[in-house]
């Protein structure tokens, strides 16, 4: 994460912390080429690519563990069992949990956002509350909410944001209200990269004993988090974005309160006694893992974190700050560009509208150079009604990217600029 004002210390120093070639050469979907170019990369916000550890780790499942956990006597399945708690325990480590018991596999983000909307809300949002959420989400943490504020004819409120995507926290005592019943917030924009202010959104709802979700998605790939130090009630992210697998994620939960939270969805593993009559329930976590898990996902996510291990947050975070802040003052510097999302705390996200360019054209003829951005509203529609525009274009960066790929990139644009004319 960056932070890119004046308190800041500029620290673009265009050379890598560690050796950017080694580590580049541990994915090895970043030797493709596309188009008879070498692939630049610029999609992280949408999904990371994946080390071979991870890859290598989820193969060794498949191979030589396959069984089902939890159920089974026999030695594969303990094995599984065991690798798949292992995950779990890295997880519990890596948010600083106090116990795997407030670990839940979900399929993702959504899945987690959806999970406490239909626990925690159905049982404690009635006719009347509100729910705060911010102009900053993704639909995954706007939709979820609606859902449940038509069921339970309760209300979503927003606290606003300025012109360069910093939430308006001015608002926030006239938003909290003792008809407030969840705070649900981003940790960090994925349409603009800002990087919001979760200790004063936190402490504020806390005050008012309003419990918090937090929506880490765009977070983890980037930052250290720790759910205690931060106070978040629940974090959800996923496993994709983190350099580990797709269709799976965590639910991170405070254990009083997910052992006050109804179940979501029934099935196997989730039970303690099951008659026709009546059924009971499993222990944290299982209470909220119904059917058969992504097992290998999980043993994968937790290779994911391994290598995030290894790496370093100190590293990824001063090498992703060099990257922004050259990305930044490139892109400037093209005339007839403009930066959507100018926070001065922000993660790793370029969001940008070119003049006399839709942004998917843009994308189309970037990829044709090798570089792949992407193009649209990125599930973020009332961030881009709010800045009166359908779409940008948006370049996203991990820790592996390149100054020769933000190189590439600013080429590209000026090229596609030529190619409409002035
Ligand atoms: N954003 C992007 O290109 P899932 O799809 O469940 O893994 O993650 C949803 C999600 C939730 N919150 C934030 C802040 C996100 O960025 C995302 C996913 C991708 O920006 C795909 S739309």
């Amino acid at each position: 994460m960056s932070r890119t004002d004046e308190a800041a210390p500029r620290t673009t120093s265009a050379r890598p912390p560690f050796d950017l070639e080694r580590i580049r050469r541990e994915f090895p979907a970043l030797k493709r080429e596309v188009y008879g170019k070498p692939l630049a990369y610029l999609d992280n916000a949408a999904t990371a690519h994946k080390p071979a550890s991870v890859i290598e780790a989820m193969d060794h499942f498949y191979r030589e563990l396959n069984s089902n956990v939890h159920r089974g006597v026999h030695r594969l399945s303990q094995e599984a069992t065991d690798a798949f708690e292992r995950a779990r325990e890295k997880v519990a480590r890596f948010l600083h949990a106090q116990s795997t018991r407030e670990v839940i596999f979900t399929r993702g983000t959504t899945e987690g956002v959806n999970l406490v909307a239909q626990t925690y809300g159905r049982r404690h949002v009635q006719a009347g509350d509100e729910i705060l959420i911010s102009a900053l989400e993704h639909h995954s943490n706007i939709v979820p909410w609606q859902l449940l504020a038509e069921e339970k004819g309760a209300r979503v409120r927003v606290i606003p944001m300025d012109q360069r995507g910093v939430l308006t926290l001015e608002a926030l005592p006239t938003l909290l209200s003792e008809r407030t019943k969840i705070v649900a917030v981003t940790h960090v924009s994925n349409a603009l990269g800002t990087v919001n202010p979760l200790p004063t959104i936190i402490a504020a709802a806390h005050e008012r004993g309003i419990p918090v979700l937090v929506d880490g998605a765009q977070a983890v790939p980037h930052t250290a988090v720790d759910v205690r130090a931060l106070d978040a009630d629940w974090y959800v992210f996923s496993g994709h974005k983190l350099f580990g697998p797709t269709g799976i994620g965590v639910l991170y939960g405070r254990e009083s309160l997910l052992a006050a939270m109804p179940p979501w969805q029934g099935g196997g593993d989730m039970i303690s006694s099951v008659t026709f009559e009546k059924s009971t329930w499993n222990e944290l976590p299982y209470k909220f893992e119904a059917g058969t898990p992504d097992i290998a996902g999980a043993i994968g996510l937790g290779a994911a974190i391994d290598f995030v291990d290894r790496v370093g947050y100190p590293t990824i975070a001063a090498w992703e700050h060099s990257l922004l802040e050259y990305g930044t003052e490139k892109l400037t510097a093209v005339p007839g560009l403009r930066l959507i999302g100018t926070a001065p705390g922000k993660a790793s996200v370029l969001s940008f509208v070119v003049d006399g360019i839709h942004a998917h054209d843009l994308g189309t003829i970037l990829d044709r150079e090798g570089v792949a951005i992407r193009a649209g509203h990125h599930c973020a529609q009332p961030v881009m009604d709010f800045y009166g525009i359908a779409a940008t274009a948006r370049a996203s960066l991990a820790f592996y990217n390149s100054i020769d790929e933000i190189d590439r990139l600013v080429r590209a644009v000026r090229k596609a600029q030529e190619i409409f004319g002035p």
